[in-house]
Formats: structure tokens, sequence, C-alpha cells
């Protein structure tokens, strides 16, 4: 899933996607390199992000999508909100991808109604909030616990295909996120595809540069190709990822001892 951030404030790519043209021949690029799916963004969840209102989400990723799915694209819409989804799924996207686990009154019922897909994700709190010292008794129970209720509601609701997502960088510290994607395998067991995005996040930096000099969203390729070939292994069955083209060569290298 190549990510597609059409925002003006994304933690590593804001800005550079935010005109119309270039946000389309970005997400045909990514095709091209080998994406499977383009992800469409309208709002940065970025650590503190503002929230953006509906009706600019809404301009932002609509004609966007529907010129996506024009070019025989499979497209998902990274949302909260309901008439963001409902616009993006009237052009014909996918799935919706909504980091806040489909919690807004009407999303699932939305999804199920349209045949799309879902992909239900973790987070502690909201964006403004969630690094404010994140806690949890046992990360891997708390955050596979919640994704089972969420999967559960949305099959409920009649939603026919359901994802689930552990939320790397979403109200977790360092150890929490590496313990997250060590336990991809257990979250996998539930039966839902897993999707895992750790593409350039911040816990890479950290690690790959110190906590005190954390390494820029521009170098943290190699601790995110390390992280998700580790995901990978474990069994996720998609990527969210920025690097598309370095991530198909990693994981052709990767399969190549299967
Ligand atoms: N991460 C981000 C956004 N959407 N969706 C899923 N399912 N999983 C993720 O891990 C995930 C996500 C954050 O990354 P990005 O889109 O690059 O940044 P921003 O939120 O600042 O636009």
């Amino acid at each position: 899933m190549g990510v597609l951030n059409v925002t003006p404030d994304s933690f590593s790519d804001g800005g550079q996607f935010l005109d119309f043209d270039k946000a389309v021949a970005h997400g045909l690029a990514m095709a091209e390199e080998g994406a499977d799916v383009i992800d469409v963004g309208g709002e940065s969840t970025r650590p503190g992000a503002d929230p953006v209102i509906v009706q600019d989400e809404v301009d932002r990723t609509r004609p966007v999508v529907a010129a996506l799915v024009r070019q025989g694209l499979k497209v998902s819409i990274d949302t909260m909100k309901p008439p963001v989804a409902r616009a993006a799924l009237d052009e014909g996207a996918w799935m919706v991808n909504d980091v806040s686990g489909a919690r807004t009154p009407g999303m699932l019922g939305l999804v199920a109604e349209k045949e799309a897909a879902i992909c239900l994700m973790h987070m502690k709190g909201t964006p403004r909030t969630m690094q404010q010292q994140p806690e949890y008794e046992d990360v891997v129970q708390e955050v596979g616990e919640y994704l089972k209720e969420r999967a559960e509601a949305a099959e409920a609701a009649g939603v026919k295909e359901v994802w689930i997502d552990p939320g790397i960088g979403f109200g977790k510290t360092t150890q929490h996120n590496l313990d997250l994607i060590d336990a991809t395998d257990r979250l996998a067991a539930f039966g839902w595809p897993v999707l895992v995005g750790a593409s350039r996040k911040s816990f890479i930096g950290r690690i790959t540069g110190g906590e005190d000099n954390p390494a820029p969203a521009e170098h943290r390729l190699e601790g995110t190709l390390v992280a998700h070939l580790r995901a990978a292994e474990l069994g996720a069955r998609m990527l969210r990822v920025h690097d598309v083209a370095a991530h198909r060569r990693a994981l052709a290298m990767n399969s190549a001892w299967a």
C-alpha cells in the first residue's frame, strides 16, 4: 500500500502532494513501482496535528480518488469521517482505512452498505494527545483485544472484508512499537488479515539515530525496511509504505529464501 498524503502538514511528505496533478502523478508512479493499493489521505494524524474540517478533507481527497480509480487503480481512503469516506466510496474506492477503528457512528454501516473493505487501526487517545506518556499493562494483549472487538463489530454491521492494524506510533513508545511488530503473528492468528505501517515513523529515527539525535524522516528508509520485513515474515499481509520501489526490491530479496 503506497501512501498518498494530500495534506499540507503530514510528518514526512506534508505539502508535496497537495496539488491535484502532483498527487495523481505520485499515485500513478507508486502503482508503477509495484503498489497494489494507493492510500489517499486528506488529514494528517501525526502527533499534535490539528483536525481538518470535513469539506476541506472531501475537497482534497475526492478528485484524487476519482482520478486514480479512473486509471484502474485500487484505492483506499484514509479517514475517520463518514462523509469523506462516502465521497471516496461513491468514486469507487475499495477500502476505508480508519485510524480510529471506525468508532464514529455511521462509519461501519456505510462501509457495509457500499460493500467496501475496512481497515481498523488501534490508536490510544487522539492524534492531539496520543504521545503524552502512553501506558499499557500489556500492549499486545490490549491492542489485540481492541482489534478483535472492533473487527467483530464490523462483521456484525455487515462488513465483508475486515483488516486489522496495530497502529504503530499511535499512542505507543518505542518499546510498544517493537513489541507490536514482533506480535504480528499473534494478531494474524485472530484470522483477519493484518496491515502494518511503520514507514518513516519517529521510533525508527530514535533507534537508528539515537534518542538525542534522532534520524530525520528522509533517513529512515533502512530502519523502515527492517521493521517491515520482520512484520512480513510474521504474517503481515499488507505494508503501508512511502517508498514503494525500495520495498518491492527488499521483499523480492527476502522471499528468495522462502
Ligand atoms: N499511519 C499513518 C496514517 N495512516 N493508517 C494505517 N492503517 N496504519 C498506519 O500505521 C497509519 C495510517 C501516519 O503516517 P502518514 O500518513 O505518513 O503521516 P500523517 O498522518 O502525518 O499524514
